[in-house]
């Protein structure tokens, strides 16, 4: 057994994006001001450093996309660029306090309990101490690269998404990007028409609902400036925008539900040939995949030298991709828009908890957490954005900030009786069964669609009732009644 928890605990943080600052941010308040926060990349700002490709943009409103208690008046658009979201987020690591804490480039690859404290390795050979762990890294960030045949003899330039390389020049360029989920449209939108030709390997249409984007001028932008009322107003709005727009989708509101479809039908006649149009239409309700927002995307697939491939994938070779009818489409880039792992959570960090038990064994069948923030036999490690806490299209900063509400009264509870916690293994096998069999009732399960909602059962690995059950449920926990609650050995010294 190692040492015991000091008063004011020790806090690891993995990740320096929007959790990660926000969890700084909230230790610093309770007075904790010893913790790191260990970043693989080499800037804060998370899934916003990560992605830079053309046309990146946020489509939850900008101003429902910021932290409450740290409105921006600076957004240039209703739905901001990917680039503004990331310089809000460094801006608030500032602002707030926590930049200094944060360690770039660092990335940790093992953390084992020794029954007091968590042991923990990092990539560079360092190593650290903490009575706390909290992962911040977010469920979309490890790639998820396709099983083509060929893909590595291609003698062009080809990266995924999120490794965009902004070296390679894209208007001369015959370009194929594969994938059709909300990466690859907006990747289409800023494309189309100004590249030598651009072609979308469609394996299935999505549904997409016409968004329009809005500007706002620097009169706009002043007056939010000058007025916090309207500020919250702003706020407020796009909430309950992005609240009843999650509703829609799980058919709490079926006139909505109906407008919403509207929507997305009347955009497809936005495509004139009615070929193409019935090759974008979906078999599948609206929804069951997460939906696509776009105000131009059908405009910019009917440009010139733009095309929409439908014909599967056979093979990749050295001069392009070789579509099962045998023909070869030379291409110069190929744009690898096939999504993330979403179940990859902490890992590849592996961790060992409480009497040797890894990460890799509680989750041997699906990734369970209690609440979607706690671990069975991984004492005091909270988790941000764990297993089944995706809402629906809701902006996971809101999401965050109340699980780590839920955190830091777990955190209190370490400092102030020296203890570990960690849920029961029975507890949060009931809270994952019950969440799994709700969610086979979801239009996610029932919709006709695969997506990377889905484990591998096909069961849909996001919170599958309403938001406001998400909230009451993280706000007002958590029940320690339902935690193993064991006492850390006291210091030698004390
Ligand atoms: O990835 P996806 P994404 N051959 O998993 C296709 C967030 N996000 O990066 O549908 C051919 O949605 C796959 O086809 P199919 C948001 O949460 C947010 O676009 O499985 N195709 C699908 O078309 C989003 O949902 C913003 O048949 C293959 C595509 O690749 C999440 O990130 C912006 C294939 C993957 O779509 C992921 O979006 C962008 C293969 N072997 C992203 N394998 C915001 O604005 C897969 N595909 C907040």
């Amino acid at each position: 057994m190692g040492q015991a928890a000091a008063a004011k605990p020790r806090v690891v943080i993995i990740g320096a994006g929007m959790s990660g600052i926000l969890t700084g941010y909230r230790l610093l308040g309770m007075g904790i001001d010893d913790f790191t926060i260990y970043e693989k990349g080499n800037c804060a700002g998370g899934t916003w450093r990560e992605n830079t490709y053309p046309g990146l943009h946020c489509d939850v409103p900008s101003h429902f996309y910021c932290y409450s208690f740290a409105p921006s008046p600076d957004w240039t658009k209703k739905f901001s660029p990917g680039h503004e979201i990331r310089e809000y987020f460094e801006r608030q690591a500032h602002e707030l306090g926590v930049a200094p804490h944060i360690r770039l480039n660092s990335e940790i690859t093992d953390a084992k309990w020794d029954g007091a404290r968590w042991n923990i390795a990092l990539k560079d050979g360092t190593k650290d101490v903490a009575d706390i762990v909290i992962s911040a890294t977010g469920f979309l960030h490890q790639i998820a690269m396709p099983d083509i045949a060929g893909l590595d003899s291609f003698k062009g330039v080809k990266f995924h998404t999120a490794r965009w390389d902004h070296s390679v020049s894209l208007e001369d360029k015959r370009i194929g990007i594969i994938g059709t989920g909300s990466t690859a449209v907006q990747i289409v939108s800023a494309l189309a028409g100004k590249v030598k030709s651009l072609e979308l390997y469609q394996r299935t249409p999505q549904w997409v609902l016409n968004v329009p984007q809005e500007e706002f001028s620097p009169e706009q932008r002043a007056a939010f400036r000058q007025d916090p009322a309207l500020m919250r107003e702003l706020y407020d709005e796009a909430s309950e925008l992005t609240v009843n727009t999650a509703r829609a989708i799980m058919g709490l509101d079926p006139a909505l539900r109906a407008e919403m479809e509207q929507n997305c039908r009347d955009n497809l006649l936005r495509v004139k040939d009615p070929e193409l149009r019935a090759r974008l239409t979906p078999s599948y309700e609206v929804g069951c995949k997460r939906l696509v927002m776009s105000p131009d995307f059908y405009e910019a697939i009917q440009r010139e030298n733009t095309s929409l491939v439908t014909e599967g994938i056979d093979y990749v070779e050295a001069n392009g991709i070789v579509t099962k009818d045998g023909k070869l489409h030379e291409l110069d880039l190929i744009v690898i828009a096939t999504g993330f792992n979403a179940t990859a959570y902490i890992r590849p960090v592996t961790m060992t908890g409480q009497d040797g038990v890894t990460l890799d064994e509680v989750w041997a069948e699906q990734p369970k957490s209690y609440q979607c923030v706690t671990v069975p036999h991984m004492p005091n490690f909270f988790m941000i954005g764990g297993p089944y806490s995706p809402v629906g299209n809701i902006s996971l900063v809101l999401m965050a900030e109340w699980q780590v509400d839920y955190i830091m009264k777990c955190v209190k509870r370490v400092a102030d009786e020296q203890v570990a916690l960690s849920p029961t293994q029975a507890v949060t096998d009931a809270f994952i069964s019950d969440l799994r069999e709700e969610a086979r009732g979801t239009t996610w399960a029932r919709g006709g669609c695969t997506s990377w909602y889905l484990d591998a059962e096909g069961i849909p690995a996001i919170y599958p009732y309403p938001f406001e059950h998400f909230r009451d449920t993280t706000l007002g926990g958590p029940d320690f009644a339902n935690f193993d609650v064991r006492p850390l050995r006291q210091p030698v010294d004390a």
